[in-house]
């Protein structure tokens, strides 16, 4: 009995170190995998009672007589992928704990692995197959897996998972944000299976500064890990064979004559990586990036990020977007505003977005939630941010669309901060050579009529994004008339938010707030001064469409949404959408010219 315990007991421990050592498995949708997606049984737990009375163990009573005081058969069910939130109307503001429960059979075949991957779950979730616990996993918009081939029954498997949205002190967001604090699975869950020794990742991008030099590595998982890798990339002719080091890594190397990929070209190149053991299939674009000066260059060429900040809100439903249809609407209308450029705020948004994006030819800026007020000083936040950076990368690493990580949005300039913040630009920047590095920050008054950008972290920064709201938060739209922008640094500034609030519908004139005319002046009177900044190289007003925000209260105007949007909730273009969009087509035709 007692060597039996302990064999389990190792058993256990090396699953979950096995789940350890396991990184992001990439590209999930090109796998051999099952949903998972669909109604899954839910039980809303207030005071996290089931930790006490074990509900990762989904118990039925064995007998009549038996004591329990939960149900997982007897509880109502909850969509997968989805938030809570707007699933019942008493979840809408619902904070704490939510256990959920899916059921599957599962036939294994051949000597394959078996994970289980979270598109992303907010915040903190608890993962527990057939009563054992798989992995705890921290972090509301980024995605994780767990291996559970030596848990996984043929019949009636139980997984149960605990999420938890509470806000934390020490979490990445923290306390106070601007948007809803959606809760839950809402991003897909899927089985992957692969072989024993799989291909867990691979990275294949052009290097920095070259056109024609991919570079990059392919990392296997597994037992057998010296093997032959080939890339092939068919339609460049492409068909280059490599081996992996004792790690099961190997460095990849080579010249290819490519057409580059860009918002007016966004090719995607047929991709496959064959290992002996695995093979994926990819779409990849190449192109490259980079700054000079106060330049942005992309394949060399001077260029303006034409863009607008979105949230992930579904647009014309509520709740967070997660579907293709959801991306397709979202930047199509970014589109229709004459966009090459989307800023994707505050937190990695799902994965489809970003591959539309790439199929689309939009540009992305891709941020991790270090917003506001987070705790620089704890060990706690840093761990929380760094691996939400790190799984934001590992995703996305991949993506010709994505040019730009942002490691933070409006944090105050403090020592701690910018030991916080140089730390994980530093470690972006060895998980991705390729890519630039910004972050949206503060600027302040030099004097009555110039605004000064001198934030020492964006010594550390390729390109410095800004937000600011001169004529909203800060007097009336005419201010900006006389404003002048000032930099200590020689580096391309993207005005990355600026914006002004209006119900779509609600007309008055032009002094007088929430309504559009407000709102379309505001626009005018910010591209003016926009347009009189010598070194910027975008802008991406805030926000694409209306978002709700615990914050914005006003009775019969917000209603708990945020009204900065150029297009409302319901999909209504405000007046400032068709301003916004003049100054894009001008922007476009200079550049065609
Ligand atoms: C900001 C924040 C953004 C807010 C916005 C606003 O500076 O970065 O998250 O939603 O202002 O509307 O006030």
């Amino acid at each position: 009995m007692k060597k039996l315990l302990v064999l389990i007991l190792f058993l256990a421990c090396a699953v979950e170190a096995r789940a350890q050592a396991t990184g992001l498995i990439a590209n999930i949708a090109g796998r051999n995998h099952v949903s998972l997606d669909g109604q899954w049984k839910a039980i809303i737990d207030p005071y996290e009672s089931g930790d006490q009375y074990h509900f990762n163990r989904d118990a039925s009573p064995k007998s009549k007589s038996e004591f329990q005081e939960y149900s997982f058969d007897a509880t109502g069910s909850l969509s997968v992928p989805g938030d809570w939130n707007t699933q019942r109307a008493e979840l809408f503001f619902y904070e704490g704990a939510v256990w959920y429960k899916k059921s599957f059979d599962y036939e294994r075949k051949g000597d394959t692995r078996l994970f289980v991957h979270f598109g992303a779950a907010n915040y903190i979730a608890e993962v527990y197959l057939n009563g054992e616990k798989v992995g705890r996993h921290e972090g509301g918009f980024t995605p994780f897996n767990f291996e559970i081939t030596n848990l996984v029954k043929e019949k009636e498997n139980s997984l149960v998972v605990k999420v938890d949205n509470k806000r934390y002190p020490d979490g990445v967001p923290t306390l106070m944000t601007d948007w809803w604090n959606y809760g839950g699975l809402t991003r897909a869950v899927t089985l992957v299976v692969v072989p024993q020794t799989f291909i867990e990742d691979y990275f294949l991008q052009l290097r920095r500064g070259t056109k024609n030099q991919i570079s990059g590595w392919v990392k296997l998982n597994g037992d057998k890990l010296a093997q032959k890798i080939t890339v092939r990339i068919p339609e460049a002719k492409i068909n280059k064979t490599f081996t992996t080091d004792a790690n099961g890594t190997a460095q990849i190397n080579f010249t290819a004559d490519l057409s580059l990929w860009s918002p007016e070209n966004p090719k995607l190149y047929n991709v496959s990586v064959e290992a002996e053991t695995d093979h994926v299939e990819d779409s990849i674009g190449f192109r490259s990036i980079e700054v000079k000066g106060t330049e942005i260059l992309l394949n060399g060429k001077p260029m303006f990020l034409r863009g607008v900040c979105i949230h992930e809100e579904a647009p014309l439903r509520s709740g967070r977007a997660y579907s293709r249809e959801d991306a397709e609407t979202l930047l199509g209308w970014a589109k229709e505003l004459g966009a090459n450029f989307v800023r994707l705020a505050h937190y990695p948004h799902n994965e489809l977005m970003v591959r539309e994006a790439d199929r689309m030819g939009l540009l992305v800026w891709s941020e991790i939630p270090v917003y506001w007020g987070i705790n620089f000083e704890s060990p706690v936040a840093f761990a929380a941010a760094q691996n939400q950076l790190n799984e934001m990368i590992a995703r996305d690493h991949n993506r010709a669309c994505v040019i730009l990580w942002s490691v933070a949005n409006e944090t105050p300039n403090n020592p701690a901060r910018l030991t916080f913040l140089k730390k994980l630009v530093e470690r972006a920047r060895v998980l991705d050579p390729t890519r630039l590095m910004t972050a949206a920050m503060l600027h302040h008054y030099a004097d009555e009529r110039t605004q000064m950008i001198d934030d020492p972290l964006a010594e550390v920064l390729d390109v410095i994004g800004c937000n600011e709201y001169i004529g909203w938060y800060d007097g009336l739209p005419t201010k900006a008339d006389t404003m002048e922008w000032k930099t200590i640094y020689q580096k391309p500034v993207v005005m990355s938010e600026f914006g002004a609030e209006a119900v779509y519908g609600l007309h008055g004139d032009d002094l007088t707030r929430w309504t559009e005319e407000y709102q379309e002046s505001f626009y005018r009177h910010q591209l003016g001064m926009l347009k009189r900044i010598p070194f910027l190289r975008g802008t991406s007003p805030w926000i694409l469409m209306d978002f709700r925000s615990p914050r914005r209260l006003l009775p019969g105007v917000q209603d708990y949404y945020n009204r900065k949007g150029l297009v409302s909730n319901r999909g209504e273009r405000k007046k400032a959408f068709y301003v916004m969009q003049e100054f894009y087509r001008e922007l476009q035709q200079r550049a065609d010219h």
